[in-house]
């Protein structure tokens, strides 16, 4: 019995959703602690695909509570809509909750994100315009509604009619868009209060005494490490902390009961909105990475960008999150390939060779990525099951990012499906 967290290495979409789902089927309880409907998941089981958002990936397989913490931000007609969709599907939805002190998405948000993403252009973030940052923003001035907000038609009232004065403001002033009407927005969330206020729990007290009974808890992360909010490509970044220390202040709980820190990267690298990407493929080897891989935001649709794996910036967000266990997904994709590269070093503008990861967003975008080209293989990989039986180049390929890393890669995804996983012992 024991802790377990999946978080993601690169820019997101490592497939944290297939993993996350594996492993929760040992789960007594699966547990979100940051970011919000911005996150695509996706599942399989069987032909059955599911792609989750807001709820924990870990919904579909764990029969404990599945529970989003006071990290995450929650826009509540979105965590409707998913729930009803899973019970559309035949599956139950009672054991899922949310914390009290969760921060709640508004309209507001919604727009202002919007706004500013088109007012910027070609400078934009290319953020899902899910209202992410905003209600992140809120929580930090200390102006946020909060879960338990909804119930308390007097609370609710005041803190809304203190947010749509200033935003209100911005709205017609900055950006020549229409205000919002109050009695509009307090009726709906005074109904959302009333339709989720049987999933309200104090998550802390709840997830605190699950571990301390032994129980197995799975904290699942979203987006990844290189869209988080410090140590990430800044400012191209998500509004939260993906990280494993992110669990702490995310989910109330301390980092002495984090016991397996499990990162996931992809046998490449992908990035869906703006920002610096060292190994990005603009010719038809990036397109191949695209149409195998399927590289589409499983949120928006919006194509993803593709490039080799960058292992520079992956020994960073090893480092940052104390990974304990390595997982690499989608190697299936790579197959076909005649060379494959892996980066392990960075050519500065003034020629210099470096091997660590700069906090100049500007400076990454011109450095050209150092390549050790190993090679590869041909077969199809998808039903393979044990490492001996992958073709040597890419036994080759794993045992050089584990050396790179330092840290053992324990389980090699091979295929979108539940079944599709190479388990090292
Ligand atoms: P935001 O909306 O404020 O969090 O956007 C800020 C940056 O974070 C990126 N971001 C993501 N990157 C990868 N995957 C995400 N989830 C969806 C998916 C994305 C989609 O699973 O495919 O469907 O487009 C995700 N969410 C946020 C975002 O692209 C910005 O770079
Ligand atoms: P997440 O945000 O990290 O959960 O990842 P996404 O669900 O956004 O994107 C990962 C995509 O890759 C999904 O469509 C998964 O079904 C798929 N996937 C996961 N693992 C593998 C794998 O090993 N091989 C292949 N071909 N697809 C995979
Ligand atoms: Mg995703």
């Amino acid at each position: 019995m024991s802790t377990y967290v999946v978080v993601g290495l690169q820019f997101g979409d490592e497939g944290k959703g297939k993993i996350t789902d594996v492993l929760s089927a040992k789960s007594d309880f699966v547990v979100r602690y940051q970011g919000g409907h911005n996150a695509g998941h996706t599942v399989y089981v069987g032909e059955d695909k599911f792609v989750l958002h807001l709820l924990p990936s870990g919904v579909l397989q764990s029969q404990g509570k599945c529970i989003i913490g006071s990290g995450v931000v929650v826009y509540p007609q979105s965590f409707l809509d998913e729930v009803a969709s899973l019970e559309s599907r035949g599956l139950s939805s009672d054991h899922i909750f949310i914390d009290r002190r969760a921060h709640i998405i508004m309209p507001y948000h919604i727009l202002l994100d919007t706004y500013r993403e088109e007012a910027a252009g070609k400078d934009s973030i290319g953020t899902t315009k899910r209202g992410i940052g905003p209600c992140y923003e809120d929580k930090v001035a200390r102006v946020g509604i909060r879960a338990i907000d909804l119930l308390n038609p007097e609370v609710l009232k005041e803190k809304l009619e203190i947010n749509l004065k200033i935003k209100n403001a911005l709205f017609e002033k900055l950006f020549d868009k229409p205000a919002l009407d109050f009695d509009e927005i307090y009726t709906q969330y005074l109904a959302y209060g009333e339709q989720i206020k049987h999933r309200l729990i104090d998550a802390v007290v709840e997830v605190n005494d699950a571990i301390d009974e032994g129980k197995n808890v799975l904290f699942e992360g979203a987006q990844a490490l290189m869209l988080d909010i410090d140590y990430g490509t800044y400012p191209f970044v998500t509004s939260s902390s993906p990280s494993t220390g992110g669990v702490c202040v995310g989910a109330g709980v301390p980092p002495t009961k984090l016991k397996n820190l499990i990162g996931v990267s992809k046998a490449y690298c992908t990035r869906v909105g703006n920002g610096p990407f060292p190994t990005e493929l603009d010719n038809e080897i990036g397109e191949q990475m695209r149409k195998v891989g399927h590289e589409f935001g499983a949120s928006t649709g919006r194509p993803r960008r593709t490039g080799w794996i960058d292992l520079v910036a992956l020994k960073h967000a090893c480092r940052i999150n104390g990974i304990t266990h390595l997982v690499i997904t989608k190697l299936d994709v790579l197959s076909g390939f005649e060379t494959i590269k892996a980066c392990t070093a960075y050519e500065t503008e003034d020629g210099q060779i470096i091997d660590y990861f700069t906090a100049s967003t500007t400076k990454l975008d011109q450095y050209n990525p150092v390549y050790k080209e190993l090679k590869g293989w041909n077969e199809d990989i998808c039903n393979i099951n044990s490492f001996r039986e992958l073709p040597d180049a890419a036994q080759d390929y794993i045992h050089f990012i584990e050396e790179y890393l330092g840290i053992e890669i324990y389980l090699v995804s091979v295929g979108p499906d539940r079944s599709q996983n190479i388990i090292r012992k």
